[in-house]
C-alpha cells in the first residue's frame, strides 16, 4: 500500500508541475483560430523578461540538463544528443574559468569543442533584436560547429543530405512540398520541440510579425502576417512534426525552468491541442502518405550483425544502402527484401549507421 501511495504521489507530482499557474490561461475558453493565438499572444507577453543575451547561459543550467538519456547533468543539446545513445561528446554546463564548455573567443570549427546559443529560428529572420534574440523559449545551447553548419537555413527534410552530424542532423535540399532550398533537419526525437518552438515564436511575437517583412529573403519561412505567421509549407512541416513527436516531460520542464526565470510560457506544450485549433495544414493525404516514414528496424540497436526491416511497401525494394553517419556507403544489398526478412552486416562496428530504402532513411545502432 506505502508503494502505491508514494507511486499516486509522485505522479501526482508530475502532474502538479506540468501546469501553468492558476488563472494563467484565463480568457480562453472558448476561442479558436487566430483569435485564440491573439489572446494567447497577451497572456505570455504579459510580463515576459527580457533577462538579456548573457542570461541565457544562466538559464541553461536548469533548463537544458540531461534528466533524460545518460541522466548525467550534462547539457541536453538537441544537436549532439543521441537518444540510443552513446553521444560522441559531452558539455559540462557553465564558463571554461568554473570547468565547463561554453564557447568563449576561441572556438575551434569541429564538432565537440564548445556549446553555444543557437536561435532555432535564425536570428537573422528577425534582424537580431531584442527581446526575440533573448528568448529562451526557442534559442537553446548547442555544439557551435553544428550551429555554424546550419547557418540561416531553415528547418526542413532532406532525403539526400550532404552534411550529417555525429547524431544524425542533417543538411541537404528540402524534399518537402512547396520548398526546394537547403534545409536543416534536427533528428526525429527534437522535431516536436522544436516545432512547437517556432509555434511560439510567431504568437509570442505576433505584434511584431510585418515589421520583420524587412529582413524577408526566400529562405525565411515568415510570411509577414500577424495570423498565421509563417508560409503554408513551413506550417505544413511544424504540424507534422508536432504530430509525429508529442510533448515530452522533457519538454514539460524546460517550459517550466523558463518560466521560472524569464515569466513566460509555451502554451502549445500546456496545450498541445491549440495547435490544430490555431493552424490548418494544407498537406494533401497524397503527400502525407508519400513523406510517412513507415520502414522500421529491428532490433534496434542491432545485435550479432544481424537486422530485420519491417513496414509498408517492402515488397517494391530492390536496394537497400547502408552509410556510415560521416555518409561513406558501406553495403549495398540488391536483392528482393521480404517483410521482416533478413540483412547480415558486413561491418559489424559499434556506432550508428544509417540505412536507406526507397525515399527512406533509417539510423540504426549497432552493439
Ligand atoms: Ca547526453
Ligand atoms: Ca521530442
Amino acid at each position: 500500500m506505502k508503494k502505491y501511495t508514494t507511486l499516486l504521489l509522485g505522479f501526482l507530482f508530475t502532474i502538479t508541475l506540468a501546469q501553468a499557474p492558476a488563472g494563467y490561461y484565463d480568457g480562453t475558453d472558448g476561442l479558436t483560430g487566430y483569435a485564440l493565438k491573439t489572446k494567447l499572444s497577451t497572456i505570455i507577453s504579459n510580463g515576459a523578461q527580457d533577462l538579456g543575451y548573457g542570461a541565457l547561459w544562466v538559464t541553461y543550467a536548469t533548463s537544458d540538463v540531461d534528466k533524460y538519456y545518460e541522466k548525467d547533468g550534462t547539457l541536453l543539446d538537441m544537436y549532439s544528443e543521441k537518444p540510443l545513445g552513446p553521444d560522441a561528446y559531452e558539455y559540462t554546463i557553465g564558463a571554461s574559468d568554473v570547468g565547463g564548455d561554453q564557447c568563449g573567443s576561441a572556438n575551434q570549427n569541429k564538432e565537440g569543442f564548445c556549446y553555444n546559443r543557437e536561435h532555432s529560428l535564425p536570428k537573422s529572420y528577425f534582424g537580431d533584436q531584442a527581446p526575440m534574440a533573448n528568448d529562451a523559449h526557442f534559442v537553446v545551447p548547442s555544439d557551435y560547429y553544428v550551429n555554424s553548419q546550419r547557418g540561416n537555413y531553415p528547418y526542413g527534410e532532406t532525403i539526400s543530405p550532404s552534411w550529417i552530424s555525429t547524431n544524425g542532423s542533417e543538411l541537404g535540399p528540402s524534399n518537402f512540398p512547396g520548398y526546394s532550398g537547403t534545409i536543416f533537419e534536427p533528428i526525429d526525437e527534437f522535431k516536436g520541440d522544436f516545432a512547437r518552438m517556432h509555434l511560439y515564436f510567431v504568437t509570442r511575437y505576433e505584434d511584431k510579425l510585418t515589421s520583420f517583412t524587412q529582413y524577408q529573403s526566400a529562405a525565411n519561412p515568415l510570411d509577414g502576417t500577424t495570423d498565421r505567421g509563417y508560409k503554408q509549407w513551413y506550417i505544413n512541416l511544424l504540424l507534422k512534426w508536432d504530430a509525429q513527436d508529442p510533448v515530452s516531460q522533457k519538454e514539460i520542464d524546460r517550459n517550466n525552468a523558463v518560466y521560472n526565470r524569464q515569466k513566460n510560457r509555451n502554451p502549445f506544450i500546456d496545450h498541445p491541442e491549440w495547435v490544430k485549433m490555431i493552424w490548418t495544414s494544407t498537406l494533401s493525404s497524397n503527400d502525407v502518405v508519400l513523406f510517412k516514414k513507415t520502414l522500421s528496424i529491428y532490433p534496434n540497436p542491432v545485435k550479432n550483425g544481424e537486422l530485420h526491416l519491417s513496414g509498408y511497401g517492402l515488397g517494391e525494394i530492390s536496394k537497400v544502402q547502408i552509410y556510415s553517419m560521416e555518409g561513406k556507403l558501406i553495403q549495398t544489398i540488391e536483392q528482393n527484401i521480404k517483410n521482416t526478412g533478413k540483412i547480415l552486416l558486413q561491418n559489424r562496428s559499434k556506432g550508428m549507421y544509417i540505412l536507406k530504402a526507397g525515399d527512406q532513411s533509417i539510423k540504426f545502432l549497432v552493439q
